[in-house]
């Protein structure tokens, strides 16, 4: 007889599914979409349908680790969790004596993005006085862009998109990375509506649109800014919502003047009749929805790219519209008390801040004191860090004493003194809030943990006992640090059904509904199209189009390098995770770039040839994929691929830059420059 229990996917998609575990004898017999959940509807990304292929992988670290061979060799033996317990607690109280708590540098981002288990190693990091890292790689630049314009927590509700009648994915490739979107557009277009794609390159996103617009990378501020010339002069926006919620709109028709078509059609691409029509399309359709991804916000003018942007729906009063609207990473999660498990107390040491980004730099160059130990967790900084030959010189280093606790083996552990066996999401319990819904719902475990892996909370607590740290909240209960996060920061959480979350269902959180009316968290309380914020951060008050500091200006480094470098997820992996499984890495065939034509037969590259990719910071070989999805002048490589996956060893983040955008400290993943050649040999 098989039984069903319902969990939920933990990993860095904005689609948090709901999910149905079969189990017959208390084993996983199948996994599958949960029917009733209204995002998930049944179905699953191919990925997570072949979750068992992970969970039983022959790279599973099943038992804590220790290093046996040299550092990148990736040999260990097994050793107990209380052997592994002891010598993590004695090599950090011996770095804390010698250099003091600030050498230790705790080191996670987005394997999960569970709200209990994934900050579970802040207050022993805080306790301890450990550096502090600055996890800005994601949605640094995007949040704190869109916060200049709308102010925090803003984001119409994804469901909206159902009723739109002009849907804009721009820079998403939405089937990839945000496949349940899709349902709401396919609902959307039955009731007439048009899906737009504005990006780089034809994606599998692009393939479904009514209109792609391609756009030169980095560009999208002179697209947003030659659309609101058009709006305002033909006077296509609401002036009664400009008039009662926005601020600055006179300065902002100044600022748009010299963006004309013929202007905005040398740096983007955009033809002059295709920017006049995007115009009016926009300007005349006030149910239109901006699902913005990260793409135009991984620029070295991200957080100017997407501030801009978010000017549009503010002029038209799409906000207010049903099926109108702006979101980029959704708000939901950011009401529950999330200081409860990752805000330092008063007590803690004060402590320097290291922006994960520049992670080469971290382990090589920063001093005073130097990063003696780092502890990873539900990250693989070894591939998803730019200027990645730094990354691994400084994982390198014999004097750094390097933590990895994981699920499976990875480019990262090939560098770990000790290795700690990590559960995955059906493995231990957890809560949930999605980054672009706002469902959020429990997650408990499906099976107990195979082997002796522990879960992060596990780890955490048994560390901070080890090491002599006696206060509570290192003895919380799951259950309490729930109860603590729901006690969030005002009315959705207050008027969750509580029953309901405890009983498994997915549960809506109720947002405010039209926060503008009441007050938006910006200087003014209104959409800001001037703002004194952007000037507070040493940025232009207003909208304006910055060239790329690397992938736009004529200069001596464009003449060597001439191809701009976009590296956007891959479909069958998830960052770097999935790359392990074999079904995923068959269907992603092998690390590729993608060229145009033009390009492509300049340098004498056929298709299914093997390349190398090259520029300063170092060189990556991939098989060449020749087609006119790519403009010239641009390459495309999917990925994450690890390093060992590729001939040299070094992945695609060998190649772009640890340059922080700027605002928000996140990183230039689609805005690098590099040259290309045949690969010898
Ligand atoms: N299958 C799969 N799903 C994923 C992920 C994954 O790795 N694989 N990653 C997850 C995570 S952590 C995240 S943050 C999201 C990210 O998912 P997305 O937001 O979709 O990813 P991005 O890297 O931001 O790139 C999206 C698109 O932006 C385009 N782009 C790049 N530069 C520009 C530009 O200047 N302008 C415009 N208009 N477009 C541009 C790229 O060509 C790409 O098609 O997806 C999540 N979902
Ligand atoms: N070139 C380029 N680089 C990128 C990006 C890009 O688009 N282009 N995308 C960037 C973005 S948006 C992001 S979010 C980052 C993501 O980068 P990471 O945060 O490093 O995410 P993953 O690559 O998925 O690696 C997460 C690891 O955590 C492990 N893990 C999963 N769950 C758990 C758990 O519960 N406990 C523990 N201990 N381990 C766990 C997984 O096995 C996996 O190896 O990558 C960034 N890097
Ligand atoms: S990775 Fe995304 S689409 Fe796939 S199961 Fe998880 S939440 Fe759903
Ligand atoms: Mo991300």
């Amino acid at each position: 007889m098989v039984e069903y229990k319902i969990t939920v996917c933990p990993h860095d998609c904005p689609d948090s599914c709901s999910v149905r575990v079969g189990l017959e004898d208390g084993n996983i017999v199948s996994i599958a979409g949960d029917p009733d959940h209204p995002i998930t509807r049944g179905f699953l990304c191919g990925k997570v349908n072949r979750y068992l292929e992970r969970v039983n992988s022959p790279l599973r670290v099943l038992t804590p680790l220790r290093r046996v061979g040299a550092k990148g060799e990736g040999r260990f033996e097994p050793i107990t969790w209380d052997e592994a317990l002891d010598e993590i607690a004695e090599r950090f109280g011996s770095i804390i004596d010698d250099h003091g708590p600030q050498a230790i540098l705790p080191y996670s981002y987005g394997g999960t993005i569970g709200m209990v288990q994934r900050n579970s190693g802040h207050h022993f990091f805080h306790r301890l006085g450990a550096s502090r890292l600055d996890r800005t790689i994601c949605v640094g630049s995007a949040k704190e862009g869109q916060r200049m314009t709308t102010g925090e927590q803003m984001g119409t509700d994804l469901e909206e998109i159902a009723r739109s009648k002009l849907v804009i994915l721009w820079g998403i490739n939405a089937v990839a990375t945000h496949i349940h979107v899709m349902p709401l557009i396919k609902e959307a277009k039955k009731a007439g509506a048009k899906l737009l794609v504005i990006d780089t390159y034809r994606n599998a996103t692009a393939r479904q649109a009514d209109w792609f617009i391609q756009v030169r990378p980095g560009t999208d501020t002179a697209l947003a800014l030659g659309m609101m010339r058009i709006m305002l002069d033909e006077g296509l926006y609401d002036e009664d919502f400009v008039d009662s919620y926005t601020h600055g709109v006179e300065s902002l028709r100044e600022a748009a003047l010299e963006y004309t078509p013929q202007r905005v059609a040398e740096i983007t691409g955009v033809p002059t009749e295709d920017l006049v029509k995007l115009a009016r399309m926009y300007g005349t359709t006030k149910a239109s929805y901006i699902r913005m991804g990260g793409g135009a916000t991984r620029h070295s003018h991200g957080g100017m790219m997407i501030r801009t942007i978010a000017c549009l729906p503010s002029l038209t009063g799409a906000w207010e519209e049903p099926g109108g609207g702006f979101l980029c990473f959704g708000p939901a999660r950011s009401w529950l008390n999330s200081a409860h498990n990752e805000a330092p107390l008063p007590s803690d040491p004060p402590a320097r801040t290291l922006n994960m980004v520049r992670l080469g730099e971290i382990l090589l160059e920063v001093d005073n004191p130097p990063v003696k130990a780092m502890y990873v967790y539900h990250a693989n900084p070894a591939v998803i860090v730019p200027e990645q030959a730094l990354v691994r010189q400084g994982l390198s280093r014999d004097d750094l004493f390097l933590v990895v606790h994981e699920q499976v083996l990875t480019d990262t552990t090939d560098y770990a003194d000790i290795v700690l066996p990590a559960t995955t999401f059906l493995e231990h319990d957890e809560l949930q809030a999605s980054y672009a819904h706002n469902y959020i719902q429990m997650s408990p475990k499906a099976v107990d943990p195979p082997g002796e892996a522990k879960s992060n909370l596990e780890t955490f607590q048994l560390l901070a006992a080890r090491m002599g740290l006696t206060e509570p909240r290192f003895r919380e209960s799951f259950d309490s640090i729930v109860e603590g996060l729901l006690d969030g920061k005002g009315e959705p959480t207050r008027g969750l059904d509580r029953a309901a979350l405890r009983a498994g269902r997915p549960v809506r959180m109720a947002l405010p509904e039209s926060p503008w009316r009441t007050g938006l968290q910006t200087p003014s309380g209104k959409f800001e199209f001037y703002s004194s914020s952007m000037e507070k951060s040493g940025q232009p008050p207003m909208p304006v189009f910055i060239p790329s500091d690397e992938g736009h200006l004529d200069n001596e480094l464009k003449a060597r390098y001439p191809l701009q470098l976009v590296t956007p997820p891959a479909q069958h992996f998830l960052n770097s995770s999935f790359a392990e499984t074999d079904s995923s890495r068959r269907l992603e065939g092998i690390p590729t770039l993608k060229m145009n034509p033009t390009d492509a037969d300049a340098r004498g590259l056929a298709e299914g040839g093997e390349c190398r990719a090259y520029n300063d910071r170092g060189e990556c070989f991939l098989e060449v994929e020749v087609t006119t999805d790519v403009p010239a002048g641009v390459t495309v490589a999917e990925g994450l691929w690890w390093g060992k996956h590729h001939r040299g060893g070094h992945g695609i983040n060998v190649l772009t830059s640890a340059e922080l955008t700027d605002l928000g400290g996140c990183a230039r993943f689609h805005d690098g420059l590099i040259q290309v050649e045949p690969a010898a040999g």
